[in-house]
């Protein structure tokens, strides 16, 4: 059990990347509904999650997605990061908005389709190596429709065989990072859909391929915090991709749905040693804020998952390890149960206090006319999306 101290501790070197795509305009499949202010390039989107590193102090780093992040000069742009106080996180890849996907991308039936994928994979390494980020997050929204499409075991080959070429040229200090996904777009089969089938494509490539949990990617009832404790076992948890939902891939505020089971998953993570320091885990934000302000809701899922992690850490271990070998079902309960019911927020108001920031990082970046300024500078251009 960290003792408060402790906790601040480990809470003062732990660190969140917030998603690009969080920044701009989103919305459902029947209306997305523009805000002001809302940034209109990659750029902008920095300088926005520049105010979240600012008022949180724990979110330095930004994922990109390409091509919505595309830019002239990726270096350029790792340059403005630098200048905000921010860097360039995570290279997310996209073969899932070009006509020629339609029926999948590296797992197409036609290989000229998956060599347009590979290279648009070979393209997001280049810009690492430009950049100096060490990981590749791949997402495929590939999979079929119809029993009888295509073949599942076809598709699990080329699946393989084009992970391998990427893989391949990795640089030394690279990462692939395979995320999974149950369903959506494709609702008969998906290619990656759950963890096992991420994990045996990482098993096959090598050390430097991990797994990526997107806390919204499972059906409903998944006990997500098994998965995450049998990776971080297996040394093949590379990183989450944090939100919540109440029904499918809602891509929602981290914790606003489900808070306990953020903080199970916190448990799980502590209890695998993934807040020790050197931990190849990486904690990532990927939601989407359709009606709610875009940087407050980034602000307000940094402090939840803050609060999870926070009490995560007040755990007695000792005690529980005690009654779970004594077989004390309640007893081990108990200790899990009273770590989760203790109120943290006095504990980060003092985490706050102690690295010079505001007790109440929403409360402030509110109080700051940041929002204002946005609005009336950031006039003419076409706003960014999802999407764009
Ligand atoms: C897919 O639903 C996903 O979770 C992947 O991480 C994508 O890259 C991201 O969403 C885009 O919003
Ligand atoms: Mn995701």
């Amino acid at each position: 059990m960290a003792t408060p101290a402790q906790a601040k501790e480990v809470l003062k070197r732990f660190w969140i990347e917030t998603p690009s795509w969080a920044y701009g305009n989103s919305g459902t499949r029947f209306k997305v509904f523009a805000q002001a202010g809302v940034p209109r390039n990659p750029y902008e989107k920095l300088e926005d999650a520049a105010q979240v590193h600012k008022y949180t102090g724990a979110a330095p780093s930004v994922a990109l997605h390409i091509p919505w992040d595309k830019v002239e000069s990726y270096s350029d742009l790792a340059k403005h990061a630098e200048g905000l106080g921010v860097r360039l996180g995570t290279v997310n890849s996209n073969t899932f908005q070009d006509d020629d996907y339609m029926l999948g991308s590296v797992c197409h039936p036609d290989p000229k389709i998956r060599a347009k994928a590979v290279d648009h994979l070979y393209e997001c390494l280049e810009i690492m190596n430009e950049t100096g980020v060490q990981d590749l997050k791949l997402w495929f929204a590939d999979g079929t429709n119809y029993p009888g499409q295509d073949s599942l075991s076809d598709r699990q080959n080329r699946l393989a065989e084009s992970l391998q070429k990427v893989y391949a040229r990795l640089g030394k200090n690279q990462r692939m990072l395979l995320e999974y996904k149950f369903f959506e777009p494709s609702f008969y089969s998906t290619d990656v859909p759950d963890w096992g089938t991420s994990f045996a494509h990482c098993l096959e490539l090598g050390p430097q391929a991990m797994v990526c949990v997107d806390t919204g990617h499972h059906a409903p009832g998944t006990n997500i915090e098994y998965i995450v404790a049998f990776l971080l076992r297996a040394k093949k948890l590379g990183a989450f991709d944090f939100n919540s939902r109440f029904y499918a891939d809602d891509d929602l505020i981290v914790g606003a749905a489900d808070p306990f089971q953020l903080f199970r998953i916190m448990h799980e993570v502590n209890m695998g040693g993934g807040f020790d320091v050197g931990t190849p885990v990486s904690y990532v934000l990927d939601q989407c804020h359709n009606i709610e302000p875009k940087i407050p809701a980034q602000i307000r899922s940094i402090t939840n998952v803050q609060e999870a992690v926070a009490k995560a850490l007040l755990v007695d271990h000792v005690a529980l390890k005690k009654a779970q070998v004594a077989g004390d079902v309640l007893g081990g309960n108990d200790i899990v149960m009273d770590a989760y019911n203790t109120d943290v927020r006095d504990l980060l108001d003092e985490l706050r206090a102690e690295q010079g920031i505001a007790a109440n990082p929403k409360a402030a970046f509110d109080a700051s006319g940041y929002v204002k300024k946005i609005a009336t500078e950031r006039v003419g251009g076409a706003q960014a999306g999802w999407g764009a």
